[in-house]
């Protein structure tokens, strides 16, 4: 396979530290600097937050607690020796920058960016040197010299919030394990079949109906408006952006049960023999009542995303809709999005609509029909639902390279790579965790390691992507059918997500799993004082 080539001036890393993403350059010095709780940081007063941020964060990944005043100096500074990110950033902020240098040597620790947002990666990775060299109260941190910067500029994870309601609680503790891999975007799936999340003033069944229902006998739940500013503050401290999406026009079932006049006349399932199925109906583009509809949730929902220059409009999975019917919903449904201010995202089968070059189309389906069949473990899927796959599987390959001829960028999110609700191929040595291991992720996807989460690259991932350029950026998704609360959540993310921020930050692109390992296994004493759950897979030597 044709691999990403380094940017002239790359090397091949000589050595490494406890640091995922891999840093772009790293040299190592003779000596080490030791911090305790007599050591903290000078800062100039415009970088006053995200000094306080680390200084937080560090105590609460391992309980050092940096009461001095000196030991880390940190500045703004220009950083050029590596490339800019390529892609799209989900806040539309063009001038950021998010490069660093890190420098530990005998006399004190430096860390510089051009702006607070660089000066914040470089931070995070220090936390990350910080807790893996811990111990005692002291953190012994050998002599290098680190200057780093992101592959693509949006690096996110989508996280079905409908299928099972996760708290704002729950919520900020996923944003917590994006902001320490340097993750920039929480895309929130907010609306699906089976229920409903944010609130629309004008259509107030959405949330006294709708909102009540999740997956099976779940319970519901949707965020007031106070919880999502709160969350999405809570990103943004955290320098990630919240990009919603509102799932349209399939998906919808929800919205029917709370207004059931936007419901097409016959309602279309298909069984899927275990309880569940699949509906069919979506919402009709030549009623004038579901533009009305559609204008009151993008009117209600955008002002509680400030952040966000995207909304994302889903498009996915209109099963029971004739291609022409979706194509007029896509193209009409993303102009109401542009009249109002905001760029459009959607899942890759808009790509099928007349897109602009500013759209991004986010591709997921990378199966292949004939291999589905392969995995023993998978329940055979009914009858009525083979053609339909067979049909959508056939239609996807058009997809990212007809998104491309438009000119608009793909996000890398494929089914292979980047879904987490995929069952975990690593046992765990905790007989308990293996347990539940079994119970978690779509058995007919297949299960998948932790070492296949970094065996690709996003430039190769996809049919018609030729460089990065085309790229907007990286995401990982994560859908909630098998999910049932934080510790189910948890033990898919992790140690996944790490491996997802590798790919998307890290110009180094030929991962190596054994030297991956090794850093992966230097995550957990993090992750057990911020009481994580992870998969303690047997392949990583956790310490
Ligand atoms: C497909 S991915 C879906 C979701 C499911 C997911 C399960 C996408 C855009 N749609 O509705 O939850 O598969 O992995």
């Amino acid at each position: 396979a044709r691999r990403f080539q380094r940017y002239p001036g790359c090397p091949v890393l000589p050595q490494t530290r406890p640091m995922i993403p891999a840093p772009a350059l790293l040299t190592s010095a003779d000596g080490t600097f030791t911090l305790t709780t007599s050591s903290g940081v000078t800062a100039p007063p415009e970088l006053a937050d995200p000094v306080a941020r680390f200084v937080e964060d560090v105590e609460l990944d391992g309980g050092l607690a940096l009461t001095g005043s000196a030991g880390i100096t940190v500045e703004l500074a220009p950083v050029d020796d590596v490339p800019p990110a390529a892609g799209l950033r989900a806040d539309g902020d063009e001038g950021a920058d998010e490069r660093y240098g890190l420098e530990v040597a005998a006399t004190g620790v430096r860390v510089w960016g051009p702006t607070p947002e660089g000066v914040h990666r470089g931070l995070t990775s220090l936390r990350q040197l910080i807790s893996a060299h811990l111990q005692d109260g002291a953190a012994v941190l050998p002599a290098a010299r680190i200057v780093d910067g992101p592959r693509f500029a949006w690096r996110g994870l989508s996280l079905d919030v409908v299928r099972t309601f996760h708290t704002p609680d729950e919520v900020r503790r996923v944003i917590d394990m994006l902001a320490l891999y340097k993750l920039n975007v929480l895309h929130l799936h907010l609306t699906d079949d089976q229920g409903w999340r944010v609130e629309v003033p004008s259509r107030p069944a959405l949330t006294d109906v709708a909102a009540k229902g999740a997956l099976g006998d779940r319970p519901g739940g949707y965020y007031t408006r106070d919880e999502l500013a709160e969350l999405v503050a809570y990103a943004a401290e955290r320098y990630v952006t919240v990009v919603p999406e509102i799932d349209m026009p399939g998906h919808t079932s929800a919205v029917f049960t709370a207004y059931p006049e936007l419901a097409p006349a016959e309602l279309r399932t298909i069984e899927l023999g275990n309880g569940t199925s699949i509906p069919l109906n979506a919402l009709e583009p030549g009623r004038p009542e579901t533009w009305t509809f559609v204008e009151d949730v993008l009117d209600a929902v955008i002002p509680q995303f400030p952040q966000s220059a995207y909304v994302h409009i889903g498009g996915d999975e209109t099963w029971g809709m004739s291609d022409e019917d979706h194509v007029t919903f896509v193209e009409k449904a993303a102009g109401l999005v542009r009249d109002r201010g905001k760029k459009v995202v959607g899942w890759q089968e808009i790509a099928r609509a007349t897109l602009g070059s500013e759209d991004v189309v986010q591709f997921w389906l990378d199966l292949d029909i004939d291999k589905m069949g392969e995995n023993p473990d998978a329940p055979t899927p009914p009858e009525e639902l083979l053609p339909v796959l067979a049909d959508a599987l056939r239609k996807a390959k058009y997809d990212a390279p007809k998104a491309l001829e438009q000119g608009a960028k793909l996000i890398v999110s494929p089914v292979t790579w980047l879904y987490f609700d995929r069952p975990h191929a690593d046992t765990s040595t905790d007989a308990e965790q293996d347990k539940a291991r079994e119970r978690l992720g779509l058995e007919f996807y297949g299960a998948a390691s932790i070492e296949h989460g970094v065996s690709w690259d996003p430039v190769d991932s996809l049919p018609g992507i030729e460089s990065a350029d085309q790229i907007a950026g990286v995401e990982a998704a994560i859908w909630c059918e098998t999910i049932t609360g934080p510790e189910d959540l948890e033990l898919l993310l992790l140690p996944r997500l790490p491996g997802a921020a590798e790919k998307a930050w890290s110009h180094h692109t030929d991962t190596n799993w054994p030297e991956y390992a090794t850093r992966l296994a230097q995550q957990s004493p993090a992750w057990r004082n911020r009481s994580w759950t992870w998969l303690q897979s047997v392949e990583v030597d956790w310490i």
